[in-house]
């Protein structure tokens, strides 16, 4: 039996050569015991110490304690090699492959088709309004002057909430939001309303139950047909091709007095076999709007015009059935 100080050495490389070997923990555990445990042989090691002549004690004892210490150590770093090798890919990862490509998203059609007309319009100084796609009658029909007994009213037309006091419904235009503008802030107005709209048609080429629309308002001193004409035609330039000219015809909305609907042609009107497509209506404010929200019509002056995005989308991009913008179809979507 070599003498116990010549005995250190070899245990300890013994022992760091099995935490060394250990693959998991358990195997680990195991090595620990087998030489630190209660009856390990490094714990053997140690209680012999107390039987060693006086003056051997101190160098083997100090030698004993300096082994121990690496031993633990040896076996905290085994130990926190094994835990994150349980968490890493068993697999080595190859670095040099291409990465995995995520599919990049864009917007709507009908998305990118109002933000073009919202940046040409703020050419102009218009900023963007919006308000409650559920509305109150007075603000849908009452404050822009429509009978009581007008069609638009019918719930033939119009979608209905079950809320008598004040009656709901969804708004059937954008022209709410501008109502419910005026009332808040005085002339000055120069403001666009993008927004979901409903009406109780059933779906086909041409028509959906709700659709998107843009309309428009401008309020201020002196504002006149000029003004709105000048202004239709630069937007619809931007929007339809430089080529684009425009005619108003006289018509009748209840909320403008003259009113207007507004044809275009160019190059893509003449394509499809016409000399003009009707794509908007518009028209001075009548004055009982500006009475209704409080202006006095004697001093300010204004003009509206409102359109379907889906009409211009359909025209921009050739699309013959209004559905196919609602119908969230991949195959349809990523074209755009
Ligand atoms: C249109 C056509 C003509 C219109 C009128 C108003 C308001 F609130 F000022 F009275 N907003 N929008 C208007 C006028 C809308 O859409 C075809």
């Amino acid at each position: 039996m070599p003498a116990l100080i010549d005995q250190i050495e070899p245990l300890k490389q013994a022992a760091l050569a099995q935490f060394q070997a250990a693959e998991d923990m358990a195997a680990l555990d195991q090595a620990r015991s087998q030489f630190l445990g209660a009856h390990g042989q490094f714990t053997a090691l140690m209680k012999q110490l107390g039987a060693l002549p006086k003056e051997e004690k101190p160098a083997a004892g100090k030698q004993i304690n300096q082994a121990k210490g690496e031993l633990e150590a040896a076996l905290a770093a085994r130990r926190s090699e094994l835990e994150l090798a349980a968490v890493l890919p068993k697999d080595p990862t190859d670095f040099t492959l291409p990465g995995r490509r995520r599919g990049l998203g864009c917007s709507h059609p009908l998305t990118q088709v109002i933000e073009d007309i919202v940046r040409s319009f703020r050419k102009l100084g218009f900023v963007v309004a919006d308000g409650p796609e559920i509305e109150d009658d007075y603000h849908c029909f009452d404050a822009l002057n429509t009978p009581a007994d007008h069609p638009a009213r019918d719930t033939q037309d119009t979608f209905y909430l079950d809320h008598p006091t004040p009656r709901l419904l969804l708004r059937t235009h954008t022209s709410s939001v501008q109502i419910r503008v005026m009332e808040k802030q005085a002339p000055p107005i120069r403001i666009i309303v993008p927004g979901r709209v409903y009406r109780r048609d059933n779906a086909d080429a041409t028509h959906n139950p709700t659709f998107q629309q843009i309309e428009g308002l401008y309020v201020d001193r002196g504002v006149t047909v000029g003004d709105l004409k000048g202004t239709v035609e630069f937007v619809f330039r931007e929007l339809l091709g430089a080529d684009t000219r425009i005619r108003f015809r006289p018509h009748y909305f209840s909320y403008t007095e003259p009113s207007f609907e507004i044809d275009f042609a160019n190059a893509t009107v003449r394509k499809m076999g016409k000399a003009w497509l009707e794509i908007a209506g518009c028209g001075m404010v009548h004055p009982q709007v500006f009475v209704n929200v409080g202006y006095d019509p004697e001093q300010w002056t204004g003009w509206a015009f409102g359109f379907g995005i889906e009409r211009i989308a359909m025209l921009r991009y050739g699309v013959n059935d209004i559905r196919l913008f609602y119908e969230n179809d991949q195959r349809f979507l990523r074209q755009f």
